[in-house]
């Protein structure tokens, strides 16, 4: 006889739904979002709109406004119902996200959701870990508890992040992971979770390991967007210096709207895999620096070394970058370099923008953005 740990697993469902069957239920397309309101939650949902899904996003309650990437989409559905609805949710809470998923009775979940800056999860390790690790099963079970886990596709953002020291490079999905942060750790977990379920469960389920993408909509405090926003504010007269951290850190950049292209044909396919989605190419944040103050007229020319570098303006001889300590992060990912062949043969995605137009196009937007606060506050 059993011990008292003997107890039967209970795998049904908690709750009933009246659902068709699976092929019947995905004649809908309903697409489910957590992180909308982030970079690539906008891209995204302009895509899944263009194609005809209804789509659901889950935003977080906040005192301000966070939902400004998305203004030019949303409608208030008293006056023009469309298509596009927001739900007060997060990833820390399991009620809300299976109130969700049952009201929603989504098609395809795509799991954005993530405190994804880096350097900020060696602040916030514990909070790190809740949302993007445990945030991941939250809303896995969520979809299992409604019964909807023959139903649903399941998208999990996985990341470049995962690879962290050099093992090997061009990384791949057959790269050993190495994490070098909390954030890195919290989405490891998040991997293997999105694999565990789809290996135990039957879900379609895949992870998109995606290396850094990037655009005029990234969050002020990545690198790129940092630079590209003081770039267009120091050749306005708007700011001195821009101060950053490692230099000599390299990563495999791309489009965000390229990448979320890459999320879609992944639920689209017959069975469930994981894919590398990258460029191919890996250029140092120097690089990024000097690309986005050429495209000003503006010729760095570096002097010093270490933490005592930084960038002189050609013409005027000002300093116009420093390096600060304060930005180097405990454990660095000193190189990032993909290889997307595998989702270029399966899921025929190619990365469309290149390094060059995804630096022109971000210093441009916030040279745009730049000039119009100057006319405002004249
Ligand atoms: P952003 O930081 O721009 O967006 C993150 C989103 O997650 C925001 O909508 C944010 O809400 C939301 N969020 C944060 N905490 C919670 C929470 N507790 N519950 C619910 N939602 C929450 O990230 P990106 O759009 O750049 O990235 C999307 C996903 O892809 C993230 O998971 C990221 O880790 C991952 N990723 C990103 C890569 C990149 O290069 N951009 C590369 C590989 C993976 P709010 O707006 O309120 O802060
Ligand atoms: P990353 O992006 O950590 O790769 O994570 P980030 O732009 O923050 O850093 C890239 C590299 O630049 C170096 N760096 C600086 N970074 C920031 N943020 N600010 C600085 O001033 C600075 N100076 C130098 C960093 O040390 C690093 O080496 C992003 C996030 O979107 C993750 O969510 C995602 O999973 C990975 O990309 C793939």
């Amino acid at each position: 006889s059993g011990g008292i740990d003997d107890v039967p697993p209970t795998f049904s469902p908690l709750i009933k739904l009246n659902l068709p069957s699976p092929e019947e239920y995905r004649k809908r397309k309903v697409a489910l979002i957590s992180g909308i309101t982030g970079q690539d939650g906008s891209y995204l949902t302009e895509l899944l709109l263009e194609k005809g899904y209804e789509v659901h996003g889950i935003m977080r309650r906040a005192s301000s406004f966070n939902t400004n990437r998305l203004h030019h989409l949303y409608a208030d559905q008293h006056e023009r119902p469309n298509k596009f609805k927001l739900h007060y949710g997060d990833l820390s809470d399991s009620t809300n996200l299976v109130y969700i998923i049952a009201q929603v009775q989504p098609t395809e979940v795509y799991n954005l959701g993530a405190q994804s800056h880096v350097k900020v999860s060696f602040e916030m390790a514990e909070y790190t870990g809740d949302v993007d690790g445990l945030g991941t099963l939250r809303l896995l079970d969520a979809i299992r508890t409604c019964g909807l886990d023959k139903h649903v596709r399941f998208y999990q953002a996985s990341t470049s992040e995962l690879y962290g020291k050099v093992v090997e490079t061009p990384q791949s999905e057959t790269t050993p992971f190495y994490p070098r942060s909390p954030y890195g750790v919290a989405k490891l977990y998040g991997y293997w979770i999105t694999v565990n379920y789809r290996e135990a469960y039957g879900m379609f389920a895949c992870n998109g390991i995606l290396f850094n993408h990037e655009s005029p909509r990234r969050g002020r405090t990545f690198v790129t967007r940092k630079i590209s926003r003081a770039a267009a504010d120091i050749s306005l007269g708007k700011q001195s210096c821009l101060y950053l951290g490692n230099l000599d850190a390299k990563r495999d950049w791309g489009h965000a709207r390229d990448y979320v292209e890459g999320m879609w044909r992944m639920l689209q396919q017959d069975a469930p895999e994981d894919f590398v989605l990258a460029t191919g190419e890996t250029h140092p944040v120097r690089e990024f620096v000097e690309k986005s103050f050429g495209i000003l007229g503006t010729t760095i020319q570096w002097r010093g070394t270490g933490v005592d570098e930084e960038g002189i303006d050609t013409k005027t001889g000002k300093v116009i970058v420093k390096v600060d300590p304060v930005y180097f992060r405990p454990a660095e990912v000193e190189l990032l370099l993909g290889n997307p062949a595998k989702a270029e043969r399966l899921l025929g995605w190619r990365r469309k923008v290149d390094f060059n137009s995804l630096v022109k196009e971000m210093v441009e937007a916030d040279l745009a953005a730049s000039k119009s606060l100057v006319e405002d506050q004249n």
